[in-house]
């Protein structure tokens, strides 16, 4: 199938702002799927609500818009019930990370053979720019108007400590890295997570006072560096920097794979007497 077979051009056009990033994200993500040669039979989206949450409902593949950061429990059971079917959790900053931030690392602990895909736009687009748990701190947004006091998460940081086995950085500047990293993170047996930075010009950029969605993608150009650089840089080399590359990558059962070793175990003749 071709890219163009995966969009419900029915629900065009999208309701994201001009020069908002998600539709590039999707793109990446139609890419990779495109280049493993999946169906839409093989493919389930699963979202939470928000901008980056929208993205499914352009697609053909069967796909559920379910809660604010309720995606991932969600996903889990459909997984559980189609092992065979590849599940992609499409959700944001906000969604993953505040509200749905407890589902997100008790998924990583159980290695559930999920893909996440965390639309970073660092703050909630869809409710007027909030800021969220990947807001940059002294960034502005409706209610740090003086600049954010909060610390951020370092998602890789967080994921790799609860156990995910495929984490990685992209940015919607770095196109061809994101396809890759997606479409690894597919493959991959295990909850992979890829986070991918983008550019919400209308309230984090219009705040920050980053005036073109073109200005902001040139951030990322200039502020983000690849993970075998930033091994050579220092602390304050690294200060307002993101990295990006692939942070983990290990093969470790998963929990479909032990799932069904249990169920074996279950159903032997031995235990059932
Ligand atoms: C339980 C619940 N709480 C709050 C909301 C309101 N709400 C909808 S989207 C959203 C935040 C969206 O931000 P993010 O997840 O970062 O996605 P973005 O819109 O930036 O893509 C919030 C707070 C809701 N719909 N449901
Ligand atoms: S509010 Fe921001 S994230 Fe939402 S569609 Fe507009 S530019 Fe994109």
């Amino acid at each position: 199938m071709e890219i163009n077979d995966y969009i419900r051009k029915e629900r065009l056009p999208f309701i994201w702002c001009p020069g908002c990033g998600n539709g590039t994200i999707l793109k990446a993500i139609l890419t990779a799927i495109e280049d493993l040669d999946y169906s839409n039979d093989d493919v389930i989206l699963v979202s939470g609500i928000g901008c980056s949450s929208r993205a499914p409902m352009y697609t053909t593949f069967d796909n559920v818009h379910s809660l604010h950061g309720r995606a991932i429990p969600l996903a889990t059971a459909i997984k559980l019930a189609r092992p065979s079917k590849k599940v992609i959790v499409i959700t944001g900053d906000g969604d993953s990370l505040a509200i749905g931030g407890n589902h997100l690392i008790h998924a990583a602990r159980r290695n559930v053979d999920l893909t996440v895909i965390i639309f970073n736009n660092s703050i909630y687009g869809m409710t007027g720019g909030q800021i969220s748990p990947l807001t940059p701190l002294n960034k502005k947004g409706t209610t740090a108007q003086f600049g954010n006091i909060e610390n951020t998460f370092d998602t890789m940081k967080l994921l790799d400590g609860a156990g995910a086995t495929y984490i990685a950085r992209s940015g919607t500047y770095f196109f061809p890295q994101t396809v890759k990293y997606i479409k690894a993170g597919i493959i991959h047996e295990g909850f992979s997570v890829i986070e991918v930075v983008t550019q919400c010009p209308v309230y984090y950029g219009r705040f920050n006072k980053e005036k073109s969605p073109g200005e902001m993608l040139l951030w990322q150009k200039e502020n983000m560096v690849s993970f075998d650089k930033a091994k050579n840089l220092t602390e304050d080399e690294l200060l307002n920097k993101r990295i990006f590359g692939e942070f983990v990558n290990i093969e470790k059962e998963s929990f479909i794979q032990k799932r069904s070793k249990l169920i074996e175990r279950v159903m032997s003749d031995e235990n059932r007497g």
